[in-house]
C-alpha cells in the first residue's frame, strides 16, 4: 500500500482486502475489550496476531495426489517452503489422482479469494474453464510438475517443472550406448514399457522419448501398459507380461514406484533382475530417484538406470511468488535441471540434441545424498 496525494493506492487486489480484514478485526477487537474490559496487554497480543494475519500471503495449492514418493516429496517440499514463518498461509487440497476433485478444489480457492493458485495438474487437458474462472477472479495461477494444455496460455501465469523428453533421451542413449559397449544387438532388446498415468506430461514425455527410440535403433518394442505411478500397478502390469512374453530382457518403467513393483513381479516369477542381459538377466529402467530402495538397488544392479527427476518445487514457487510480490515477470517456463544415475560406469556420458551429459555411477558415498 502506497500513499499518495493523500490517497490510499492499493498495490494489489490483495492489499485492499488486508486493509479491509485489519478494520474489521481491529473494531471487532476493540468492541470485545470494550465489553470485556480486558487489559490493553491482551489486546496487543491479539493485535499482532490479527495484523500477521493480514500480512501473510495465501496460496492455494491443489496437489494431484499421493501415489508415488516422488508426489510426497514433492507435497513436502510445498508445505516446507510455505509456512507462516515464512509469511505464508498455505491450503492444500489433495485431488486423490480426480481432475474433478481438482477443479472442485480451485473453485474453492477462488471463493477463499487466495493471493496465489499453485497447480500440480494430473492430466494436461481440461483446465481451460475452471483457469478462467481464476483469471476473472484476478488470482495468478502457477503451473508446477506437469503441464496443461490450454487455448490461451494467458489462462496460468507460468511453469516449473521437468524436461521429461529430455529425461527419456537421456535414459534411451543411455540404454543404446550400454548395449553397444556390451556387445548387445540392438534386435536382442526386448523391451515392454510400464507407462505413467496415461495423459500426464511424465507420461506423455517419457513414452515419446521411448517410442521415437525404438523407432530410430530398430528395437523390439513389445507391449506398452499402464502402470498409473504406482507399486501395486507396476506389479500388476509386470505380472501380466510375464505370463505374455518369455523374451522380455528391458523393463521401462515411467518411475521409480512401478519399478519397484515390476521387480517384485519378476523376482516372484523366478527371474533375476540385473543388466547382465545376455545371460538371461531382466534389465529394469526408472525415472525419479526419489525412492530410498530404488537408490540402494541402483547399487546392487537390481535397477540398472534412474533418470532423476527432482521434486523440490517448494523453493521454485516461491522465488515466483517473490518476482510477482515485487510487480517482476517471472520466466513463462522454468526447467529443472536434472541428472543421471547407473549402476556400472560403461556408460560415462550420454549425448543428447549436441549435448553432453555425464552420468553419475551410484556408490555408497552418493547413497549418502538421499538419505
Ligand atoms: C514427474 C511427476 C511424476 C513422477 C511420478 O514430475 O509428475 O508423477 O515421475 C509421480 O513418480 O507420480
Ligand atoms: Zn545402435
Amino acid at each position: 500500500m502506497e500513499i499518495g496525494e493523500g490517497h490510499i493506492w492499493f498495490k494489489s487486489r490483495r492489499s485492499a482486502r488486508r486493509i479491509c480484514a485489519w478494520v474489521m478485526s481491529m473494531c471487532l477487537l476493540l468492541s470485545a475489550t470494550l465489553l470485556a474490559g480486558c487489559g490493553t496487554k491482551e489486546l496487543g497480543t491479539q493485535e499482532e496476531t490479527q495484523s500477521q494475519e493480514t500480512q501473510q500471503i495465501v496460496v492455494g495449492f491443489s496437489q494431484l495426489g499421493a501415489e508415488s514418493d516422488w508426489r510426497s516429496a514433492n507435497t513436502e517440499s510445498m508445505k516446507s517452503t510455505f509456512t507462516a514463518a515464512n509469511g505464508y498461509k498455505l491450503l492444500i487440497e489433495d485431488g486423490q489422482q480426480q481432475q474433478a476433485n481438482q477443479i472442485m478444489a480451485i473453485r474453492k480457492f477462488i471463493q477463499q479469494d487466495v493471493d496465489y493458485i499453485v497447480l500440480a495438474p494430473v492430466t494436461e487437458t481440461g483446465w481451460d474453464t475452471v483457469l478462467q474462472e481464476a483469471k476473472d477472479a484476478q488470482i495468478p495461477v502457477i503451473i508446477v510438475d506437469r503441464q496443461v494444455a490450454v487455448e490461451d496460455p494467458e489462462l496460468f501465469c507460468c511453469w516449473v517443472g521437468s524436461d521429461f523428453e529430455l529425461e527419456a533421451k537421456k535414459a534411451t542413449a543411455w540404454l543404446h550406448q550400454f548395449a553397444y559397449t556390451k556387445g548387445i544387438d540392438e534386435s536382442q532388446l526386448h523391451i515392454v514399457n510400464i507407462q505413467g498415468t496415461i495423459g500426464a506430461s511424465a507420461q506423455i514425455g517419457r513414452t515419446k522419448g521411448l517410442q521415437d527410440a525404438v523407432a530410430a535403433y530398430g528395437w523390439d518394442l513389445l507391449a506398452q501398459v499402464p502402470g498409473e505411478f504406482t507399486q501395486a500397478k507396476g506389479k500388476e502390469a509386470m505380472e501380466a507380461l510375464l505370463e505374455q512374453y518369455e523374451n522380455i530382457n528391458v523393463v521401462y518403467c515411467e518411475n521409480d514406484n512401478e519399478a519397484l513393483g515390476a521387480i517384485e513381479a519378476i523376482e516372484e516369477a523366478g527371474r533375476h533382475v540385473g543388466s547382465d542381459i545376455l545371460h538371461g538377466d531382466i534389465m529394469v529402467m526408472s525415472f525419479d530417484g526419489v525412492n530410498q530402495n530404488v537408490m540402494q538397488y541402483l547399487l546392487k544392479d537390481k535397477i540398472s538406470f534412474v533418470g532423476e527427476c527432482n521434486p523440490h518445487h517448494g523453493p521454485r514457487v516461491q522465488n515466483i511468488i517473490q518476482l510477482l510480490e515485487a510487480g517482476k515477470t517471472p520466466e513463462k517456463y522454468s526447467y529443472v535441471e536434472e541428472r543421471v544415475y547407473t549402476h556400472d560406469a560403461t556408460v560415462p556420458s550420454v549425448e543428447v540434441d549436441g549435448v553432453n551429459y555425464s552420468v553419475t555411477v551410484m556408490t555408497k558415498e552418493t547413497l549418502q545424498e538421499f538419505k
